[in-house]
């Protein structure tokens, strides 16, 4: 009973969103560094180019470039059995298209990698996550070219290879699914928002390529590493039991499904062939590209999970400010959080057992967690109760989705285990840490860490692996 002994406990953050130092040692520009700050409510600006007088948070972020040291003692003293980060690609290929590596960025990551194998920590790296080298996206238009497959290879080439004893788990890209709505984080092209159309299904299937691809060159260089695809997945529930609504909730699961499929079962599916043909959208596909999808397969399922949406047929229903899969309408049965994201523990047993159905790959919950606004009492305590009890409860179902209903999942890593920048928002205040970080939207601060009630907490779940909750 319980969680298997060798559960990955742990935490997740992205490179753009902790690591700062957005310059230094021969680092290019990412797709990251050109979206301004916004704030809650108030969308991010995507300006394309450095603006003088603008406030780019990526551009120091936490500071994680050098204090990694610091923060990596926190993650051990915190028992974590693996900590999910990710590369930062602009910092290895600056420009993307060289045929050569940056060697300082190498050796950083090759700093943080050792670093954390000293505590017996492993590293889940996630090898694209909303970022991309600048230059790719402004002299290639990102991933809609398919010059990009090359690239990417020779990247990850470079990363295997370098990487080969220190890194048993990554991912190809985060998030996959969200290159339809938001193609620049995702895909380096247009704009943060958009409709799904030809464009961004034609980038999906340059990415679809390339994560085949890299998954059997892995497999080439160390036999041993484990690649999965990461989506951004969570129900859709009908408002009534409207057969019309269960039927709206049911398309909105396969378009998440669409992406599962490609990645997990190697072939498009069929209802999204139908969809494209309905639509007048083609996939321009080379020859072998089928047969590379079917050989590239993913070892496991890597997902984020945070809210549940749920779809009405009513006219004008008061929308839910949703989450990066948004829309929907406001669910009577559940809590919002201060971002409007509906707290749904449930959710997450729900998905476990809909995604071990349908694929029987083990699964990795490599995020999850709550966005709040923290404050320091008097004697410097930060008392995140709310914070304890959102990720109690989601632990706790997922604890039933392994013992009461077989499910196989290989760990779970908190999202933003570190306080760190939002990506919806730009924020600093939208805090997800155990360990708070002391910066506020607008970049001051002394980034001095402190450790918040939910420290304790966390490490506590961790000792008893997940019986003391
Ligand atoms: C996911 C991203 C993460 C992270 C998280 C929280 O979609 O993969 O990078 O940021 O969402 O979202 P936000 O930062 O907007 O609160």
């Amino acid at each position: 009973m319980g969680f298997p002994i060798d559960f990955l406990w742990g935490g997740a953050t992205a490179a753009n969103q902790i690591e700062g130092a957005y310059q230094t040692d021969g680092k290019g520009l990412s797709t990251a560094d050109v979206v301004a700050a916004g704030s809650h409510g108030v969308p991010r600006e995507l300006t394309y180019v450095v603006q003088e007088g603008k406030y780019y948070p990526s551009h120091e972020a936490i500071d994680f470039y050098h204090r990694y040291k610091e923060d990596i003692a926190l993650f051990a003293e915190m028992g974590f059995k693996c900590f999910r980060l990710s590369i930062n690609w602009a910092r290895i290929f600056p420009r993307g298209d060289e045929e050569e590596p940056n060697e300082a960025g190498l050796c950083f990551y090759d700093n943080v990698f050792d670093e954390c194998l000293k505590y017996g920590i492993e590293p889940v790296v996630t090898i694209s996550h909303y970022e991309t080298p600048l230059h790719l996206a402004s002299a290639y238009g990102g991933w809609t070219n398919r010059r990009m497959i090359e690239f990417y290879e020779r990247y990850c080439l470079t990363l295997f290879t370098r990487y080969r004893d220190k890194v048993k788990y990554w991912m190809t890209f985060n998030e996959i699914n969200v290159i339809c709505y938001h193609p620049w984080y995702a895909g380096g092209f247009g704009s943060l928002e958009a409709k799904d159309g030809q464009t961004e299904y034609q980038a999906a299937h340059h990415q679809f390529v390339a994560s085949a691809k890299v998954v059997q060159l892995a497999k080439r260089i160390n036999p041993c590493m484990k690649i999965g695809m990461m989506i951004a997945y969570s129900p859709v529930y009908a408002e009534t039991c409207n057969p019309v609504e269960v039927q709206m909730a049911a398309e909105a699961m396969q378009r998440r499904h669409f992406y599962l499929d490609v990645q997990c079962r190697g072939k498009y599916s069929a209802f999204k062939l139908k969809e494209f043909e309905r639509k007048g959208i083609t996939i321009h596909m080379e020859e072998g590209d089928e047969r590379i999808l079917q050989e590239g397969v993913v070892d496991f399922i890597g997902f984020s999970y945070y809210a549940s949406t749920v779809v009405t047929t009513r006219p004008n229903a008061e929308s839910s400010s949703g989450n990066m899969i948004r829309g929907g309408v406001k669910n009577p049965y559940l809590e919002a959080s201060e971002w409007g994201w509906q707290m749904d523990p449930i959710g997450l047993r729900i998905i476990l057992n809909s995604l071990y159905d349908r694929y029987q790959l083990p699964l990795f919950v490599v995020e999850n967690g709550l966005g709040a606004t923290d404050s320091i009492e008097p004697d410097g305590t930060i008392q995140d109760d709310y914070r304890i009890n959102y990720i109690r409860e989601h632990i706790r179902e997922m604890k039933k989705a392994v013992e009461l209903d077989g499910v196989e999942v290989m760990g779970y890593t908190s999202w933003g285990c570190i306080d760190l920048v939002s990506v919806g928002t730009g924020e600093m205040k939208k805090r997800y840490g155990f360990i708070y970080v002391d910066k506020d939207n607008e970049g001051n601060g002394s980034l001095k860490r402190i450790r918040k009630k939910s420290f304790d907490w966390y490490k506590q779940v961790i000792a008893s692996n997940g019986e003391l909750l």
